[in-house]
């Protein structure tokens, strides 16, 4: 199949507004704490990398908070904005005339003030002196530097470093705090971006299901997802590794990577459950679907998906402004729990069973995270929210209040996974809610995601994601079904 989708302009205008939003809550800050409103906000941009000592240069993918601001692609720049005047200022390498043999044509600054609409350009080695000529205060200036944690990968950020530093005044706190904020909250041209990687992506895991077959190695799969989202979306980044996961591998939660490289061939029978974004001009999306190899659900296969997806719309249905994300991670976990009692998987009382952290056994990653440059956005855990301890919600990249604005991931899952069921099966507070006998039939089954992305609106929220998910839907697409489908195949209208 060929796509109803082709690339979008990207609008630049975005990245200006970018910046206008920083400095207006860079000023309510500096206002609140009466400090003066000068300075600049100073950011390094990411540096092009080889394959360890060779000359093999690594696709380059900017930095993700100079990507929000600047909208930069090429590698090597920083970037300043005047606290006083508002005024963007990019600096680019000045590449050797032979960079023009080898790489191609060396664009002057002017194509770059165009290009990503910022008011003045200098070159990298022109820093110093051109932020002291533009400075409005006395005595040295003072740049605001970006460092600070990322919440959830534990590393901090790399403050701007240049030729000439040691002359300015250095702060490193205001700035990430701020800036990280602005990133939480998304525009009308932000979402318009996610859309689209979710709108290619959502196309691109229908093509996968249509053309799923046993017999087949994951990696097929992972290879049409990428050509599709490449080809008709230009979407030349992924915003994470595919997880193409079929038979027991689909409780492997980030299986994928290089020492579980979807190899794996499909059998008969299998569930596959595929996790796969494609991202566009720096914003991702991030979606799993979850179906039979075969295209047709097995009764098993049926209640352990329709736990997970009447968690999905339960939360989905619940979310708007001012809900805390805890609240629908154990609204998830409850319904998942209800279904597996329905299904005489558990025995029991589900508040017990919460109260043990039973849902964490067959759930043990949150519910979901913010979405937007990065997979997982940061923004989840100001200075004042600390990260939970219980088993489960301990995993929650975020415990934060519902915002307008802010685009998120709903993403329950249920997985058989024999280092969680044993101890939960042995011990003595949460043996009795285990079915043991029924539970043996599961052993391999693997696990269930199902995974869209979120715009929470002023009196709810939009799904982006535009996949078949009832097991009805899956299995009249996997049958060739065009999707969305005919009305008068849609048995939900
Ligand atoms: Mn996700």
């Amino acid at each position: 199949m060929a796509s109803s989708l082709s690339p979008p302009k990207v609008p630049m205008e975005l990245h200006v507004a970018n910046r206008e939003k920083l400095l207006q809550s860079i000023h309510d800050h500096l206002s609140e704490a009466s400090r003066p409103l000068q300075g600049f906000v100073f950011l390094q941009g990411g540096d092009e990398k080889t394959r360890y000592c060779t000359d093999h240069l690594e696709l380059f993918r900017q930095e993700s908070y100079f990507a929000y601001l600047f909208g930069v692609r090429e590698p090597g720049f920083h970037g300043a904005i005047d606290v006083d005047t508002g005024k963007s200022i990019l600096f680019a390498p000045r590449l050797p005339a032979e960079y023009a043999v080898w790489m191609g044509e060396i664009k002057p600054l002017s194509y770059f003030e165009k290009e990503y609409m910022v008011d003045l350009v200098f070159y990298t080695d022109e820093i110093a002196k051109t932020l002291h000529e533009h400075s409005s205060g006395r005595g040295r200036p003072l740049l605001f530097l970006l460092h600070g944690l990322n919440t959830d990968s534990n590393n901090y950020s790399k403050p701007a470093h240049f030729e000439g530093i040691e002359r300015f005044e250095t702060d490193l706190t205001t700035l990430h705090p701020i800036l990280t904020e602005c990133r939480v909250i998304k525009s009308e041209l932000e979402v318009a971006l996610i859309q689209f990687a979710n709108d290619i992506s959502s196309e691109a895991h229908v093509e996968v299901m249509r053309k799923t077959r046993g017999g087949m190695k994951e990696y097929q799969l992972e290879s049409i997802f990428l050509h599709h989202t490449y080809m008709y979306g230009g979407c030349r980044h992924c915003s994470y590794t595919c997880i193409c996961a079929t038979g027991e591998n689909s409780a492997v939660l980030h299986y994928g990577h290089a020492a579980a490289p979807n190899d794996r061939t499909l059998q008969d029978g299998d569930m596959a459950l595929f996790d796969m974004g494609a991202e566009y001009h720096f914003y991702g999306s991030d979606i799993t679907c979850s179906f039979p190899v075969n295209g047709k659900f097995t009764s098993d296969q049926s209640l352990i998906y329709d736990a997970v997806l009447s968690a999905h719309n339960a939360v989905i249905s619940s979310m708007k402004p001012g809900v805390n994300w805890v609240d629908m991670h154990k609204l998830a976990e409850e319904k998942i729990l209800e279904s597996l009692m329905k299904g005489n998987i558990l025995v029991g009382n589900v508040n017990d069973m919460m109260a043990e952290r039973v849902g964490a056994v067959f759930m043990p990653h949150g519910l979901g995270h913010f979405l937007g440059i990065d997979t997982h956005d940061p923004g989840g855990f100001p200075k004042e929210l600390k990260r939970l301890t219980e088993p489960g919600l301990k995993a929650l990249r975020t415990t934060r209040e519902l915002k307008e604005g802010m685009v998120i991931t709903v993403e329950p899952g249920c997985y058989f996974i024999d280092a969680l069921l044993t101890p939960a099966m042995e011990g003595s507070k949460t043996s009795k809610f285990f079915n043991h006998e029924t539970i043996a039939r599961f052993k391999g089954f693997g696990g269930v995601r199902i995974e869209s992305d979120l715009h929470v609106t002023a009196d709810g929220c939009k799904n982006m994601t535009k996949v078949p998910r009832e097991t009805w839907e899956i299995e009249a697409v996997m049958a060739g079904e065009p999707w969305p489908l005919n009305k008068n195949t849609d048995r939900a209208s």
